[in-house]
């Protein structure tokens, strides 16, 4: 038996029942979950959940976010969250002694100290990797409230109908992008426009970095190769996920840390060229 284009061994990979989502049914009111009715949990239950963030000079916030995330994650009665901070030595203020300070009594959190990294795409390599041992799904979700906790609910509600991954987008109806100067949005919306006509892929937003992924995914698009070690790391995942089953849920992005330098422009290009010519040769 299927349910949405999920055969049952699929479903059976990952722990889910292999039976329709009858009677799955949310009520969210201002973005939060304030009912799941039964089947809806009972697949939840079966599904554990590794949450992966990378985190420098995020000290103001970094312990309010993770209990937040971990709230949002509580009413669907998940077999397991686990939430990875990723932290190496770009952080130099006090976030890591406060999250190990949180570790100490909320055992759902682990601190990943990492400082043989060499940039923030390692620090989510290194996230991915982490997560991938014990969950069946990956959440990645950036710190410091650009990314909203309250929103990850979507996630999860979407991803039970069948997608291999869920995707957030600013530019879908109902997204938005906020305190966040013209160039980086211009960049953000060029480039999904670009990348999708060079690449074929069809999604709204191209350059976020807020999405679900099934660990079969995830593993399937990081063998494919993640060359870039900057912002267009998350473009090339997408172009990886093309031949997968993909949703997008609309997100609510605020307060970009960077703009983005004329470096990342140039590695987005020559990142961009490289998909190009494996899309030519029919490899992408
Ligand atoms: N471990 C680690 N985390 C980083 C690094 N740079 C940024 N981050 C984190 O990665 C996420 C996104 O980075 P950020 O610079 O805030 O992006 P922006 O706000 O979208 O411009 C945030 O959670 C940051 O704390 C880094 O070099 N190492
Ligand atoms: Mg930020």
């Amino acid at each position: 038996m299927t349910f949405d284009g999920v055969t049952a061994a699929d479903a059976s990979a990952v722990g889910l029942p292999s039976a329709p989502r009858d009677g799955y049914t949310t009520d969210t009111t201002g973005g939060r979950v304030v009912r799941l009715a039964t089947t809806g949990r009972r697949m939840f239950s079966s599904i554990s959940l590794g949450i992966v963030s990378p985190m420098a000079n995020e000290e103001d916030t970094a312990v309010p976010f993770v209990e937040a995330v971990l709230a949002q994650c509580e009413p669907f009665g998940l077999r397991a969250v686990r939430f990875f901070a990723v932290l190496d030595r770009v952080s130099r203020d006090r976030t890591r002694e406060r999250l190990e300070a949180l570790a100490a009594t909320e055992p759902r959190l682990t601190v990943v100290w990492a400082p043989e990294n060499r940039s923030v795409v390692d620090a989510y390599m290194r996230g991915y990797r982490e997560a991938m041992k014990q969950s069946d799904w990956i959440l990645e979700i950036d710190a410091g409230f650009s990314h909203q906790p309250s929103e990850i609910p979507r996630f999860l509600e979407r991803m039970v109908d069948g997608y291999d991954c869920v995707f957030g987008s600013r530019f879908m109806a109902g997204g938005s992008i906020a305190g966040t100067p013209l160039k980086r949005r211009a960049v953000s919306r060029g480039g999904t426009i670009l990348a999708n006509l060079v690449l074929g892929t069809r999604l709204s937003d191209m350059t976020s970095g807020f999405q679900l992924f099934t660990k079969a995914a995830l593993a399937e698009i990081l063998e494919r190769g993640i060359r870039s070690r900057g912002p267009f790391f998350q473009t090339e995942m997408k172009a990886f996920a093309r031949r997968l089953r993909t949703a997008e849920v609309p997100i609510t992005y605020r307060n970009a840390s960077h703009s983005v330098g004329s470096a990342a422009l140039a590695d987005s290009f020559a990142r961009l060229w490289r998909l190009y010519r494996l899309r030519l040769q029919d490899r992408l």
